[in-house]
C-alpha cells in the first residue's frame, strides 16, 4: 500500500443499505414492484410523469428518516485525512455520503436532493416533493423532474471520472452489484493500466473476478477497517 497516492473509490447502494436505505437488487429491493423500465427512463417519465414523480418523491422525503453509517463516516474520514489525491465517485442518489462530511465526492447518477428544469435545464438543491409541479426558480416553469440520471441518459461528470482513473494508483469498488454501466466497466478501465483494485461487498459482484483482492462483508465493518489500514 505504501506506493498508493491517489485513490478513486466507486460507491453503490450498498454502502447505504445498512443506513435503511433499500438497495436495488437484492429481496424486497427498490425495484421490487416496480420494473426499472417502467420507472427509471426518459421514456418512463414521458408516459407517466406522475408515477415516475411519485417514485423520487417518496424516496426524497425518506432521506430525512435515514443517517450515515460507519462506512460512509469512515470514508469522510479518509477524505479528511488523505493527503494524496481522492474521489469518491458514488452511483447512489442520497445525500449520505455529504452529511458524513465527504467533500471529494461526485454523484454520477444524479441526486435526490436536486431538481433538474427540463425547460431551461437549470440544476437546483431541493428536498420538497415535485409531484405537484412547483415552478423552476430559474425559469418559473412548472418542468422540474428528478435530477436522476435515467437508464439511457449520460451520467454525470464521466470527463472527470476517467481522468482521476488514468491518474489513480488504487480503485476502490464499495457495495456495488457491478450490474449498471459505464460504472460497472471502471474495474476493466484500471487493471489495463496495472492499478491496484480492491472490492468490498456483502457478496461477490459481476466483476469480482476483475479484481485483485474482493473482502465480503457489510460495509459498516469492511469500510473502517479499510479506511484504518490506509491511514496507518
Ligand atoms: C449510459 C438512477 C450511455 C437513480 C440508475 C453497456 C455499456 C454502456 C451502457 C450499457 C451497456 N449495457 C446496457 C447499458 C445501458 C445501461 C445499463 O447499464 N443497463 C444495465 C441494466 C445492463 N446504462 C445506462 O443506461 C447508463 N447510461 O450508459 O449512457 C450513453 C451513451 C451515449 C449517449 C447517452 C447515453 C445510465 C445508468 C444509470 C441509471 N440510473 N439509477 C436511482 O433511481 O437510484 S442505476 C441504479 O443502479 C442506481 O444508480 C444504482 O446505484 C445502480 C447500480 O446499482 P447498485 O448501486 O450496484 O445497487 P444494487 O442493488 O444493484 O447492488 C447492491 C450491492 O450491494 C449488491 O452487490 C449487494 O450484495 C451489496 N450489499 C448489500 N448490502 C450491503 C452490500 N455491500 C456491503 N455492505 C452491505 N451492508
Amino acid at each position: 500500500m505504501a506506493s498508493i497516492r491517489n485513490i478513486v473509490v466507486l460507491t453503490g447502494a450498498g454502502i447505504s443499505a445498512e443506513s435503511g436505505l433499500a438497495t436495488f437488487r437484492g429481496p424486497g429491493g427498490l425495484w421490487e414492484g416496480h420494473r426499472v423500465e417502467d420507472i427509471c427512463t426518459p421514456e418512463a417519465l414521458a408516459r407517466d410523469r406522475a408515477l415516475v414523480q411519485n417514485f423520487y418523491d417518496l424516496r426524497r422525503a425518506a432521506l430525512r428518516t435515514v443517517a450515515p453509517n460507519p462506512a460512509h463516516e469512515a470514508l469522510a474520514r479518509l477524505d479528511r485525512e488523505w493527503d494524496g489525491e481522492l474521489l469518491i465517485v458514488t452511483q447512489n442518489v442520497d445525500d449520505l455520503h455529504e452529511r458524513a462530511g465527504a467533500t471529494r465526492l461526485l454523484h454520477m447518477h444524479g441526486a435526490l436532493h436536486s431538481a433538474l428544469c427540463e425547460a431551461c435545464g437549470e440544476r437546483t438543491a431541493w428536498t420538497e416533493a415535485l409531484s405537484d409541479g412547483p415552478p423552476c426558480p430559474g425559469c418559473g416553469r412548472a418542468w422540474l423532474r428528478p435530477d436522476i440520471v435515467f437508464f439511457g441518459e449520460m451520467p454525470y461528470e464521466m470527463e472527470r471520472i476517467y481522468a482521476a482513473l488514468q491518474r489513480c494508483d488504487l480503485f476502490v469498488s464499495i457495495g456495488t452489484s457491478g450490474a449498471v454501466y459505464p460504472a460497472a466497466g471502471f474495474v476493466q478501465e484500471v487493471r489495463s493500466n496495472g492499478i491496484q483494485t480492491l472490492e468490498m461487498n456483502l457478496e461477490p459482484s459481476a466483476g469480482s473476478t476483475l479484481f485483485d483482492e474482493s473482502r465480503l462483508g457489510p460495509a459498516s465493518i469492511l469500510v473502517p477497517a479499510w479506511v484504518e489500514e490506509m491511514l496507518q
